[in-house]
């Protein structure tokens, strides 16, 4: 489809679904060889699977609560998302979520909190998280906001609600553009090799702000950390066939931190936009998003799901199996609300 179609929307929003619920396999395993993922993978094409057997974690959780949010509220409305956020976790606190977050979201269901940006502010000494839990949720921005403005301003506020650190604020910023890029066709192959710039050009204003850049300090990072990986990126990229999966490790992580973990999703997407060695010819670009990304260990859920919703708005609804999708608890209500989705975004005021 065209820039923004609805199979774009519907692409993105269920293939993080199932990059979720698909990468909860081997969250946490340090190493993942690619046989084990393709087995897996395979295993999904089995008749008797289905019926939304592969559950999601509080990655789907979340992303859920901020696109009923967005959809209700038709705009961004920090006290409906928290209360969400804070009603989705006590309903369902077994979901996987971080070990700090749970603290904020325990906070967020208070009938007498004030700031709902206060209890993020209180974690890890005052310093706020720099965990990807903001990043993980952001891609409804990009489907619900059109103006890149309006979605940097609106992903780091809805990542605020729980990651007051700009290492973690700016991990969902980062995200929400790389949505935006890809739904407006950015990763077609007349718009490819501007993709990355076009993020480190956005990235470098967001990064220039005095909170990033004491925060990047506090940390002992380079003065542009999201720049840097990005670069990174770009390097990798150049390089081609030749980078190996602990490379990509070493140079981009794939760590629970969102500086660890959003710039891998994004090579993830752009390094299998093409055929690569070791993953089967007959797979779609959207199915080697997948598979690589599991491939990467780590934080495989996240990682899986912030490169589904990109790859997913790049390649559309039709890339993604039919089987895939029966597995996964959650896709069909992703694809009902894509939809929902599509329809504010198209009637979005332009000023937001
Ligand atoms: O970021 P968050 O919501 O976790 C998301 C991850 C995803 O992988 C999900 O799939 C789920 O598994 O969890 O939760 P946080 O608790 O805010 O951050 C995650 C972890 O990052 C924390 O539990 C800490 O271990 C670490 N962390 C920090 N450690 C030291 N100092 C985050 N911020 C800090 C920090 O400032
Ligand atoms: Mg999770
Ligand atoms: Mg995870």
């Amino acid at each position: 489809g065209g820039p923004a179609s609805l199979s774009r929307f519907r692409g993105a929003l269920v293939a993080a679904v199932l990059g979720d619920c698909v990468g909860g396999e081997f969250e946490g395993a340090e190493e993942v060889p690619m046989d084990r993922v393709l087995q897996h993978l395979n295993g999904l094409e089995d008749e008797s699977r289905g019926d939304g057997i592969l559950q999601y974690s509080d990655d789907t959780a979340m992303t859920r609560c901020v696109v009923q949010s967005l959809l209700t509220r038709a705009g961004f409305d920090e006290q409906d998302m928290a209360r969400r956020f804070a009603k989705e976790y006590s309903h369902s606190p077994g979901r996987g979520y971080g070990a700090g977050v749970i603290q904020v979201l325990r906070k967020l269901a208070s009938p007498h909190l004030n700031d709902v940006f206060q209890p993020a502010r209180a974690q890890f000494s005052g310093r706020g998280s720099f965990g990807n839990g903001g990043a993980m949720r952001a891609a409804p921005f990009a489907l619900a906001f059109s103006n890149p403005v309006d979605i940097r301003r609106y992903s780091r506020l809805g990542a605020m609600l729980t990651h007051s650190c700009s290492l973690g604020y700016n991990g969902a910023v980062l995200q929400a553009l790389a949505v935006h890029l890809s739904l407006q066709g950015g990763l077609e192959l007349p718009h490819r090799p501007t993709f990355i710039n076009k993020l480190i050009s956005e990235m470098e204003e967001v990064e220039g702000e005095d909170a990033a850049r004491s925060d990047s300090r506090v940390f002992s990072e380079s003065e542009f950390p999201f720049c840097d990986r990005l670069h990174r990126v770009k390097d990798l990229m150049e390089r081609n066939n030749s980078v190996s999966i602990e490379e990509v490790i070493s140079e981009l992580g794939n760590g629970i931190a969102a500086l660890h973990s959003v710039p891998t999703a994004i090579f993830c997407v752009l390094h299998c936009l093409e055929p690569r060695e070791g993953l089967p010819e007959r797979y779609s670009g959207l199915e080697r998003t997948m598979a690589y990304s599991l491939a990467l260990g780590g934080d495989t859920d996240t990682i899986a799901c912030m490169a589904g919703a990109i790859a997913g708005a790049h390649y559309g609804i039709d890339a993604i199996p039919q089987i895939w999708q029966r597995c996964c608890e959650g896709a069909e209500d992703a694809d009902i609300n894509a939809e929902r989705l599509h329809t504010l975004y198209h009637q979005a005021p332009a000023e937001g």
